[in-house]
């Protein structure tokens, strides 16, 4: 009992003072913490339940010295056979229903999505069973599934039927991210947006798969050629971030990173306007993130290991 109670105290602080992850930027990292700490408690719990049963088990249970006799012939036990079906099943049930109510929370569900699928399954089925369609039927089934289903998390429930207080494209390409800020023209390297404001990025690649990941937002989304992806977001708190590429995307997929910075209203629409002006003069910042050449990319890398680019180059693979 009272093993029981220590263990479990034991497991519910260590799932809120883990310090495995970064801070919590968005409102959507609050609540993606509440599931992981969530099940880091059960995960702990079980861990110490399971090691301590068998480090006890080990010492008290061990063969004494001069004893050969065997062990006592023990066939099975239902009571706790049930038991120990039943709680996974519990715990199971419990994370998948919290963690429906998580992703639902942060937009991850487009109610026009859901409403969308049975009419996927339709058409589908019937292409496998290959039934004679009306056209006009067809048609419509087809148009339906391309506008109802979108990737990515979409407005939650705070922000649905609102539109975002601003919208960034964001391309990957081998190896960038570039950022298009379609009210006002601006295309940059880096991603700058306003605090607690309505945030709504539209995320495309160019030429491979990459993967658009935030850490401090717990945010992460496929960039897919030929198929954009929505993420929307609230920023909570001002600072510097890094945007990672989260897929394998080639030779340079390790150098593919770039900057979110989220500042104050002021802060954003002064980088904003001088981002206009530098446009103007025929600023190269983006020209010079797409035409790098492989040099330039193991720059950096060689600045640390003590060698020059040229060097780490010809240590590369031929293409
Ligand atoms: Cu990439």
């Amino acid at each position: 009992m009272l093993a029981g109670i220590a263990l479990t105290l034991v497991s519910i602080w260590y799932g809120q003072n883990h310090g495995l992850l970064p801070v919590q930027a968005s409102d959507d990292a609050r609540v993606i913490d509440g599931l992981f700490n969530t099940m880091l408690v059960v995960g702990t719990g079980i861990f110490l339940l399971v090691e301590g049963t068998i480090i006890i088990s080990a010492i008290r249970f061990r063969r004494r010295k001069g004893d050969t006799t065997d062990g006592p012939p023990i066939a099975g036990n239902i009571t706790l056979e049930i038991v120990w079906t039943a709680i996974p099943v519990f715990i199971v049930l419990f994370l998948s229903v919290y963690s429906f109510d998580v992703y639902r929370n942060m937009g991850g569900f487009d109610p026009d999505a859901i409403e969308g699928t049975p009419e996927v399954q339709v058409a589908m089925a019937d292409t496998d069973m290959a039934t004679p369609i009306v056209d006009g039927q067809q048609s419509h089934k087809t148009h339906s599934m391309h506008h109802h289903l979108a990737l990515g998390v979409g407005a939650d429930p705070s922000t649905e039927g609102k539109e975002p207080d601003l919208s960034v494209d964001v391309m990957g390409l081998q190896y960038a991210w570039i950022f298009t800020y379609p009210e006002s023209g601006v295309t940059s390297g880096e991603l700058h947006i306003p605090v607690n404001s309505d945030i709504k990025l539209t995320i495309k690649a160019q030429d491979v798969l990459h993967a658009f990941w935030l850490p401090e937002f717990r945010l992460k989304q496929d960039a897919i050629p030929g198929q954009p992806a929505e993420l929307r977001f609230q920023p909570r708190l001002e600072g510097e971030y890094p945007i990672v590429c989260a897929e394998l995307c080639g030779p340079y997929h390790g150098a593919m990173g770039a900057k979110l910075y989220v500042e104050s209203q002021e802060a954003f629409d002064q980088w904003l306007q001088s981002q206009v002006v530098a446009q103007k003069e025929g600023d190269q910042t983006v020209a010079s993130l797409t035409d790098r050449t492989d040099a330039d990319r193991l720059a950096p890398v060689a600045a640390e290991l003590g060698v020059t680019a040229e060097t780490l180059k010809s240590l590369q693979p031929a293409a």
